[in-house]
């Protein structure tokens, strides 16, 4: 396994940090980060529902047992699951046309139209890689939960997006303190199936191969005022295209009320911004256009001290250095 040699900057000490240098390497990226788990938190909906905390296990091994280039066990879910994506399907459907922005409103009529999304079953991952993999080259790969911030990053940098497949607990369909498959199916999906969108992704993970621990947390920052929590100027108005929003009918509504305060999005400023992640932000920022976030995150990952350079091989699906300064 291979390293990229890092400069500290305090200490100027190198440290060596391995990264996935090719896309099998991703087996090695599925550290899980378990603070929201049921299991765990005693706020979660499912903490006290045993047959709940079983079924999620039952599901997470799915993604524990899963190695790159295999086929995603498909999950038989049971009418409870079903009813639970059914309710939080059609509520969003309504807000979809005001408060979507136009890509996430024509990418998810595709997956209808393909068959793939319907308020009566939950599309299965496997069906949903193939359908990404054709229209944007990403895939989806089983993750068992929240994931650390490093390897959901560097996942991206090879178009693999790490997808949770089990569903919140039915007595609290509008929110999930983790990331579940509405999340993941409903907020992420239809735009990474968008090629400027899933070209940004990509970006934001390749930027984070590598990086220190502070940049880390400053990329994921970025994430979640973009991918996460972003707005766009659309028009005249201003819809929403972060995923967070799109698979929340509260936020999603609350963002654009007029309540909380909008930025022009300026990745230096959103890179150290605080944010909340228990209740609704205060504060969103709104972008452009996909164009204009990746022009701007490309010029932010300029600023980060690195003393070498990568370069993704799309037809090998693995990095090469190529400048070691
Ligand atoms: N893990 N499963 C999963 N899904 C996400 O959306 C996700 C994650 N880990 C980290 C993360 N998102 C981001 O918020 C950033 O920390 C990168
Ligand atoms: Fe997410």
């Amino acid at each position: 396994l291979s390293t990229v040699v890092v400069l500290d900057i305090e200490t100027k000490a190198e440290e060596k940090i391995w990264i996935p240098f090719n896309i099998w390497e991703l087996d090695n990226c599925t550290h899980l980060n378990i603070k929201y788990e049921p299991d765990i938190d005693s706020r979660h909906p499912g903490f006290s529902d045993m047959q709940y905390r079983q079924r999620r296990q039952d599901i997470a091994d799915i993604a524990f047992s899963f190695k790159h280039g295999d086929r995603i066990a498909r999950v038989v879910y049971t009418n409870d699951e079903l009813n639970t994506w059914n309710v939080i399907y059609r509520e969003l459907m309504i807000l979809y046309p005001t408060h979507a922005c136009k890509e996430h409103i024509e990418a998810l009529k595709n997956l209808e139209k393909n068959g793939l999304y319907a308020p009566n079953f939950i599309p299965q991952l496997e069906d949903v890689s193939t359908f990404l993999k054709k229209r944007s080259g990403f895939q989806l790969r089983p993750v068992a939960g929240l994931l650390s911030a490093r390897d959901f990053l560097a996942s991206l940098a090879f178009r693999v997006f790490q997808c949770t497949q089990y569903i919140r607990h039915s007595s609290s369909p509008l929110h999930s303190p983790e990331p579940d498959c509405v999340h993941e199916l409903l907020g992420h999906v239809p735009l990474l199936s968008n090629p400027n969108f899933a070209e940004f992704s990509q970006v934001i993970g390749l930027c984070s191969l590598g990086a220190s621990d502070e940049d880390i947390i400053k990329l994921s920052t970025l994430y979640w005022f973009t991918i996460e929590f972003g707005l766009c100027q659309e028009g005249n108005g201003i819809k929403a295209y972060g995923a967070g929003l799109l698979s929340a009918f509260g936020e999603l509504k609350h963002s654009l009320s007029g309540v909380p305060q909008l930025k022009n999005f300026e990745p230096f400023s959103a890179a150290v911004q605080e944010y909340q992640d228990e209740d609704y932000q205060p504060l969103y920022f709104i972008a452009n256009s996909f164009e204009d976030v990746k022009q701007k995150v490309k010029k932010f990952s300029k600023s980060l001290k690195r003393t070498y350079k990568l370069r993704y091989d799309p037809y090998t699906q693995s990095l090469q250095v190529v400048d070691n300064a």
